[in-house]
């Protein structure tokens, strides 16, 4: 079969200089620690206690990585994805995989037979940080997102279902009539195949037909073993098993969030686990938080305000969703401006998902470079005229300054949004922003003098 999969992903870090192997043996607990301080994504060969199992991480915590995933340069990467995703291809279904060569069935079902890693401080436990989880709905088909998974017991693992998403409608569906809902979760997936499953797509959109797009060729499928499910054929491990119908009543968390933030216990379901199947020499990919899921978060976001702007017919030439705001917050975007357009601008990047802080310049200003950015709002923004704040809309709870522990339980937060219009104001001739040059500088050559 074609492998386009996690291991070629983990060959293309290797060619670009971006893969460290650690032999020494390593102690699960220490996995996370000594990956955040790698510069390189690494590869753990000898985990103490795990003989046959390697993990890697870090593997898309920086942009550059994500480069390397989309097969462009850094700052493309968003408009890859929006150009990509609008060319989905269908998955195509495999009778072999190497997700199978190894099956546990029944009483052979043990999680501690993993090397799940304890990442955090305050952690309630083990994780496993970085899925691709497919469920299933009468109405609306295959359904794939990202979800992490606490260790509880051997066969038991918390999931965290507290936001809106299509799985947790799929849960309550299931819940509403008292059964329970068949998932499974593969992990060690290529990045793109995670980019495709955190994408918020609308319900009836296929996630695994966005994976096939992003990665050029239709993603290869298998159907479970115990399932009526199909997972992707080149992952490295396999959980099938169902979410109990018990409503959001397990405790869950705490876990290091993608924002940056230690979280807070929350109730949640629990998924038992009926069947493992793995590769045979396997390696479990600990994603790295927050940055990994950071840098994932960012193209989606980015991609998300490419088509805000096109719909409100402004023209992008460039954005970024900045990993300080954990690729979600906070969005910075260059416009070939026509007169209004700024404040258009604002307005259609305010309105992405929980995005609450908004940059809008002309195309002259690079908005990769903060200096050139603190420029534009310097000398373009009137406070008065340019500022937009926008009371009352939809937040995340995780979120502190939204104060939701005033809430009811069950209640959602809101926040105010601001947006910067930093192009040049209406009426300022262009001329006034002519930027210094030397003069002579086109002619004259310093190593003429030396
Ligand atoms: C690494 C990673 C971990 C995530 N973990 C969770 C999670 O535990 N719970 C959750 O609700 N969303 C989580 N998300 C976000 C969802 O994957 C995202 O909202 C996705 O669109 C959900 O898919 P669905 O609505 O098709 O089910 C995570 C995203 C990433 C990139
Ligand atoms: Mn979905």
């Amino acid at each position: 079969m074609a492998d386009k999969g996690f291991r070629s992903f983990l060959d293309d870090l290797d060619a670009a200089g971006e893969l460290k192997r650690i032999t020494k043996p390593v102690d699960c607990r220490q996995l996370s620690a000594l990956g955040e301080q790698a510069d390189q994504a690494t590869m753990f060969e000898n985990i103490e206690g795990y003989p046959g199992w390697r993990v890697a991480t870090a593997l898309v915590s920086t942009r550059k990585r994500l480069a390397v995933a989309m097969g462009c340069t850094e700052n493309r990467v968003a408009f890859e994805f929006e150009a990509k995703s609008a060319r989905p291809i269908d998955p195509v279904t495999v009778e072999n995989a190497p997700c199978q060569e190894v099956v546990m069935k029944g009483d052979d079902v043990d999680l501690t037979s993993i090397p799940l890693p304890l990442m955090h401080l305050f952690d309630g436990g083990p994780y496993i940080s970085g899925t691709f989880a497919v469920s299933e709905d009468p109405e609306h088909g295959p359904n794939v997102g990202c979800y992490r998974l606490m260790y509880r017991t051997p066969k038991e693992t918390g999931i965290d279902l507290v936001s809106p998403s299509d799985m947790r409608f799929y849960y309550q569906r299931a819940l509403d009539k008292g059964e329970p809902l068949p998932i499974a979760i593969a992990v060690g997936v290529h990045p793109l195949d995670m980019l495709a499953a955190s994408y918020k797509a609308p319900i009836d959109t296929s996630e695994l037909a966005l994976a096939g797009g992003l990665r050029g060729e239709a993603l290869e499928m298998v159907k479970c073993k115990t399932l009526d499910l199909e997972v992707p054929a080149d992952a490295e491990l396999i959980l099938e098993g169902e979410l109990l119908p018990i409503g959001w009543t397990a405790d869950e968390g705490p876990f290091g969030e993608f924002s940056q933030i230690s979280g807070d216990v929350k109730w949640n379901p629990i998924f038992r686990i009926k069947c493992i199947t793995h590769r045979k020499n396997p390696i479990f990919y600990m994603l790295q938080m927050p940055w990994e899921n950071d840098w994932l978060a960012a193209p989606v976001t980015e991609a998300a305000g490419l088509q805000a702007l096109r719909i409100a017919s402004v023209q992008p030439v460039d954005i970024r969703a900045p990993v300080g705001s954990c690729g979600y917050w906070s969005l910075i975007a260059s416009i070939k401006k026509r007169p209004g357009e700024g404040k258009n601008a604002v307005a259609a990047l305010l309105s992405v998902a929980e995005v609450k802080f908004v940059v809008v310049t002309d195309d002259d200003i690079d908005i990769h470079d903060p200096d050139e950015l603190d420029w534009a709002i310097a000398f373009r923004v009137q406070a008065d005229e340019d500022a937009v704040i926008l009371k009352g809309a939809r937040a995340k709870h995780i979120d502190p300054s939204v104060k939701s522990w005033l809430l009811g339980k069950g209640g959602l937060p809101t926040t105010a949004k601001l947006g910067i219009d930093a192009t040049i104001p209406e009426g300022v001739p262009k001329i006034l922003y002519r930027r210094i040059k030397n003069y002579g500088r086109d002619r004259i050559k310093l190593e003429d003098f030396e």
